[in-house]
């Protein structure tokens, strides 16, 4: 039974329906009984494991196909009329082109499958932030997934009423077949064709194809951002709150700095810091002349490998109950779950991600590197009480950042908004497993949306410095890098909670005096000495001391090195922006190849 007399909705469906000739179509409620009945058929087919129910209570494990373990960009298309504006950096196809190519991959692919319809919401319902969408699947898996990770069922449809103003996901594993996978996107349709795959990021449509690549796109043209961004709030001994939102490329560490604990001394001193969101943050200028912020997601899909209690106790708590797990290693003496630096007593008796038997002294992973947990943002100990503000929340900071072993220091402040959106376009962090292709290699990844920017990357530059000139009180902007490492390879940072002290230095300069940008101007004037920073060729550093590092065990000296801003070293790393920036041709904003020649005399 329909759930709408929406006739788009309708005409939408039944289009889908035409093409992959489901044998029968099941509308997502969104009620728990439903959802009970889908998950016990999953686990009667085998598509999941129900878990120990004692100790992991209404959580399962799902094993993908080998070949689908993460994104694959080299298979995400954007399909726009005219190839410019898909941009340099993403795969581009026509539209008719793909919707006649990819049609035929999905021509009957639901024969003797159910077609599940689920409509679902992207940030709080009745937000006026918030989007609606529909995804059609073949996949319980998806069905599942996008109930923790987003708001369905027929509320959504509820709140839609008649209106046309909704995204329209196709979805079917069809072969699995990396050949003919396909994670197709037409911003000018509000659509998103997804075949041939799985597995999280290509398939939990509301995530990095609706959530950024299709909102970014809505976001340009309507005045706000959908962005690759945790948001978080610290809160200081006297009670008042600050938001942060925080780039980082995928596997970067997004999840952990937004649930980070306070290193003893600091929750003694009363500081709390309570997570908004884990990945992505769509963003709007307020009346104030503030940028405001919402989670779109309602829930986690999060790195496994290196959650511990230690790392990530609060991450370790959300995956307790209600959560189903993707390519994690199986305990089979006691049913539960185990990934690699969970703890250190590997299983005995345990079954791998690939499903063979494992022995941990074998040296092969138990968990896929990029295994995942999905969970309700509900159960997140330090989850905001202002997760559901429909307003979102204001950020006084936004923070860059990436895996680099060298050239980025610990912290540096951007010089002005005009310079932190130089910043942000110039990341470049290592590669991770989060995607299909080689790990470890360095890569431009501005503003951690290389592979999630549904637009010209040059076009998008331009919005983040339109936005900008908006702003009457803009959030002061950083950049951070936890990865840098000495000569033995070691990280010289010890990293997730201990990050608090740099957030912490963070928010104090967001209090010292202002930026130019805030007198409207686009470069930024001498930092007050006052206030913690030294003024360098590329941005303001902490000064001496600035940040408590010696509590994090952290001496004087590693610090020096930490914070080392080697100028051959930045005057090679600017050539490599001069040839990146090479690429968007006349659809480079001049500001920003103002900022770099700025930054090219700085370093002399
Ligand atoms: P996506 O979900 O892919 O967008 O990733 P994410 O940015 O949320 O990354 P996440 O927080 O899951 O971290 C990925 C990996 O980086 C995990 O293995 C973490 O243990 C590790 N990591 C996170 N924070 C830190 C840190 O401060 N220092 C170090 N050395 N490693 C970290
Ligand atoms: C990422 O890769 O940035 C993720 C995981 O958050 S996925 O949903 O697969 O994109
Ligand atoms: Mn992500």
């Amino acid at each position: 039974m329909p759930l709408t007399n929406n006739k788009q909705v309708l005409k939408f469906i039944d289009d889908a329906a035409k093409l992959v000739a489901p044998d029968r179509t099941v509308w997502i409620d969104g009620g728990r009984e439903q959802l009970d009945a889908l998950a016990a058929e999953a686990v009667r087919s085998g598509e999941l494991i129900k878990l120990n129910g004692e100790l992991l209570p209404g959580c399962y494990l799902h094993r993908t196909a080998l070949n689908d373990v993460a994104r694959v960009e080299h298979r995400t298309f954007i399909c726009c009329r005219d190839e410019k504006d898909a941009g340099p950096t993403n795969n581009w196809m026509d539209p008719k082109a793909a919707y006649a190519k990819v049609g035929e991959i999905f021509k009957n692919s639901y024969n003797g499958r159910t077609m599940y319809v689920v409509p679902f919401s992207m940030g709080p319902v009745g937000s006026p932030f918030s989007k609606a969408g529909i995804e059609i699947t073949d996949s319980i898996y998806v069905v599942l997934n996008m109930h923790i990770m987003t708001r369905i069922g027929k509320k959504v449809l509820d709140a839609l009423g008649d209106s046309n103003d909704f995204v329209r996901g196709l979805h079917a594993r069809a072969e699995l077949s990396e050949e003919k996978r396909y994670i197709c996107h037409f911003p000018e349709d509000n659509t998103i064709w997804s075949v041939n795959s799985g597995y999280g990021g290509n398939v939990l449509l509301g995530k990095k194809c609706f959530a950024l690549r299709i909102a970014s796109y809505q976001g340009k043209s309507e005045g706000w951002m959908a962005e690759h961004m945790l948001i978080l709030g610290v809160q200081r001994p006297d009670g008042d709150v600050k938001y942060i939102a925080a780039a980082f490329p995928s596997a970067c560490g997004k999840t952990n700095l937004a649930m980070l604990v306070p290193p003893k001394e600091y929750a003694d001193k009363g500081y709390k810091v309570w997570c908004v969101g884990d990945d992505i943050a769509w963003i709007r200028p307020g009346k104030d002349g503030r940028l405001y912020a919402i989670n779109p997601e309602n829930g986690f899909f999060g790195v496994a490998p290196g959650t511990n209690a230690k790392s990530n106790p609060n991450a370790l708590a959300s995956v307790r109950k209600n959560t189903i797990f993707t390519n994690v290693a199986q305990n089979l003496d006691d049913n539960t779950v185990w990934w690699e630096k969970l703890d250190n007593s590997p299983p005995k008796n345990a079954i791998d991600w690939t499903g063979a038997k494992w022995d941990a002294s074998s040296g092969k992973p138990g968990a896929h590197p990029n295994s995942r947990f999905t969970a309700p943002a509900a159960n997140c100990p330090c989850i905001s009480p202002e997760f559901e503000n429909p307003q979102g929340v204001p950020l006084s900071a936004v923070v860059f950042g990436g895996r680099r072993a060298s050239t980025a220091p610990l912290v540096y402040e951007a010089r002005s908004f005009r310079h932190g959106v130089f910043v942000g376009a110039v990341m470049a962090s290592e590669t991770t497993a989060a995607a299909a292709g080689q790990v470890g290699v360095v890569r431009r990844d501005p503003m951690a949306m290389l592979p999630f920017c549904g637009y010209h990357m040059g076009d998008y530059f331009r919005h983040w410095l339109n936005i900008g000139k908006g702003l009457k009180n803009p959030p002061k902007i950083f950049n951070v890098n936890w990865f840098r490492t000495d000569a033995a390879g070691n990280f010289m940072w010890p990293g997730y909670g201990e990050n608090l002290r740099v957030l912490e230095w963070i928010l104090r300069r967001c209090e010292g005096g202002t930026t130019a940008a805030e007198e409207g101007k686009g470069v930024g004037k001498p930092c007050p000495a006052e206030t913690g920073a030294v003024d360098t060729a590329i941005g303001y550093l902490p000064e001496d001391g600035a940040i408590d590092a010696a509590g994090a065990g952290v001496g004087a000296a590693q610090m020096k090195e930490l914070l080392n801003v080697d100028a051959a070293v930045w005057r090679e790393e600017a050539k490599g922006i001069g040839e990146f920036f090479n690429r968007f041709g006349n659809r480079l904003p001049k500001e920003l190849k103002e900022e770099l020649e700025e930054l090219k005399a700085r370093l002399g």
